[in-house]
């Protein structure tokens, strides 16, 4: 049987929940035998994107790399979950032209920063606020905003398996599960 291949992209500050809701997400697609690659930009850096930093063009580069991955991943039927913070508008749509339009879902992981930094679960906010990291997402450096994401998550009133719940309905509403 064929299945259409489709690609979530979340985009949010650091520590917006990206990651745990992406993470809730596999899990639920798994239980309906949909497999899924996951391309965390915190582990995509550890490899594919090594080496690079965090000034816009590197960033550009990062998120351009997981793009092209998750267009391949999706061309073959596949199902690709990216989870960077992909700051930058121009770059982001890009990866919804590698991708296709008609199966890319941006979803905004919305957290506002107080929050993310409240909770700063590795101790980066705090490191940004010393003056020990510059160009911190929030901090000092960009975060643009989607314009009209597909899914709008607000973080503080939604459990990460709600949010991910909302996505899964999203999909099978137009017809990917
Ligand atoms: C933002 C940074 C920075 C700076 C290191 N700005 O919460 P984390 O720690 O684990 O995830 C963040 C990760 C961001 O990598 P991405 O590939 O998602 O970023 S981008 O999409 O902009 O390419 C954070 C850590 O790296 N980190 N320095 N200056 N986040």
């Amino acid at each position: 049987r064929h299945r259409q291949g489709f690609c979530i992209w979340f985009t949010g500050l650091s520590g917006a929940g990206k990651s745990t809701i992406a993470e809730a997400l596999v899990a639920m697609l798994l239980e309906r035998g949909r497999q899924s690659t996951l391309l965390d930009g915190d582990v995509v850096r550890t490899h594919l994107s090594k080496g690079l930093g965090f000034s816009r063009e590197d960033r550009d580069t990062n998120i351009l790399r997981i793009g092209f991955v998750a267009g391949e991943i999706v061309r073959h039927g596949g199902v690709a979950i990216c989870a960077a913070i992909s700051p930058y508008r121009a770059a982001r749509n890009e990866c919804r032209k590698m991708v296709g339009d008609d199966r890319f879902f941006e979803v905004f992981v919305d957290t506002p920063i107080e929050i993310c930094e409240r909770r700063d679960t590795k101790g980066m906010y705090a490191r940004a606020r010393r003056g020990e990291i510059t160009g911190f997402t929030g901090i000092d450096d960009p975060y643009e905003p989607p314009a009209a994401p597909e899914v709008h998550l607000t973080t503080v009133d939604t459990t990460p398996d709600e949010c991910a719940r909302r996505i899964v309905a999203l999909l099978e509403e137009r017809g990917f599960l």
